[in-house]
């Protein structure tokens, strides 16, 4: 008994930290997006700074080209291998896109942990249905992933530092992508670095309680919400309800040296509302597994236009 105790003692870090390594690299993550997305950042400083609101995370969402290892899969074995669980698949026809979703380990919450800190998130992730494009977009895409070599093994790496795992493109292929599938050359020029992070819309207070008084704000302190098809996104059952930020867009030298900007990631709110069977749960007794799990290809669609051309250049009113 003694020799365990000090062999505990000795142990660094201490075993109840056992998701530390796990966490440093979704904040590593966090960092990357953050540093190459201002108005993110500024979305989630004005949240937390407004209230004195903890900031906790629903998901988070990343885009992949769906060829041979470098899809879906490149990213979710990591997630997989630290607890995490394969849930539904979500399917976008038009957009030519496949999605899953990953839940998060029971894990005892942190005490006063927020963003990467606080109860894991869920993982969104999707992926391009490559064998679907043109030809010409097919060889853009096949040029750029070859290009990175083992790359696509390393994906989350290149996801907490925030470097392509290719070089980057011309900016006639950006542009030949772009017209075909904004989503394909969002990813050429963006890669495996977080999409969006998404606010826990449920969990905040005060006058940011109510997702529509949360949109307000955040447009009445001067950002772009994603209007496509109303700026608040609600599920067919009425208890998932999503809105979003334009996303940010910026200077990006493509490798033709012509410099022009990208659009980039962007920051989402989700409220996740409690289920009729647990409506009579007095409040303060209301947990997250009592609340509409899951994701909702609707409103998914919409939340994808966030980095659109159409949202990124529209008139604010
Ligand atoms: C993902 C859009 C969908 C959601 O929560 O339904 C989404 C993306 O833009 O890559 O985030
Ligand atoms: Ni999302």
């Amino acid at each position: 008994i003694s020799k365990s105790k000090s062999t505990n003692e000795s142990l660094f870090p201490p075993p109840s930290s056992g998701y530390s390594f796990f966490r440093s690299v979704l904040l590593s993550m966090e960092q990357a997006y953050l540093n190459r997305n201002p108005t993110a950042e500024s979305v989630l400083d004005l949240v937390r700074s407004t209230d004195d609101n903890p900031v906790y995370y629903d998901h988070i969402a990343y885009r992949t080209f769906g060829l041979d290892g470098h899809g879906i899969d490149s990213m979710s074995k990591f997630f997989l291998d630290f607890g995490y669980t394969q849930r539904e698949e979500l399917r976008f026809p038009k957009k030519k896109l496949k999605a899953l979703w990953f839940s998060p380990p029971d894990e005892p919450v942190v005490k006063g942990g927020f963003g990467v800190f606080g109860p894991l998130p869920r993982i969104f992730i999707s992926e391009l249905l490559v064998d679907q494009m043109s030809p010409q977009a097919q060889e853009i895409i096949k040029k750029y992933v070859g290009l990175s070599g083992q790359g696509h093994k390393h994906a989350i790496l290149s996801s907490a530092n925030g470097h392509l795992t290719w070089p980057r493109p011309s900016h006639s292929e950006f542009q030949q992508l772009a017209s075909e599938s904004e989503y394909a050359a969002w990813t050429l020029v963006n890669g495996y670095i977080v999409n969006h992070v998404t606010v826990s819309a449920h969990k905040l207070k005060c006058r940011l309680e109510n997702i529509q008084s949360l949109n307000k704000f955040v447009e009445i302190q001067g950002f772009s919400m994603n209007s496509k098809g109303g700026v608040l996104k609600v599920s067919p059952d009425g208890l998932l309800l999503q809105s979003s930020t334009v996303a940010d867009s910026m200077p990006f030298e493509f490798s033709d040296g012509v410099k022009a900007k990208v659009p980039c990631s962007y920051v989402e709110f989700a409220a996740r509302l409690v289920l009729p069977e647990y409506k009579n749960l007095s409040e303060h007794m209301v947990e997250e597994i009592h609340r509409r799990e899951g994701f909702e290809v609707d409103n998914a669609d919409k939340i994808f236009e966030s980095s659109s051309k159409d949202q990124l250049t529209r008139r604010v009113a």
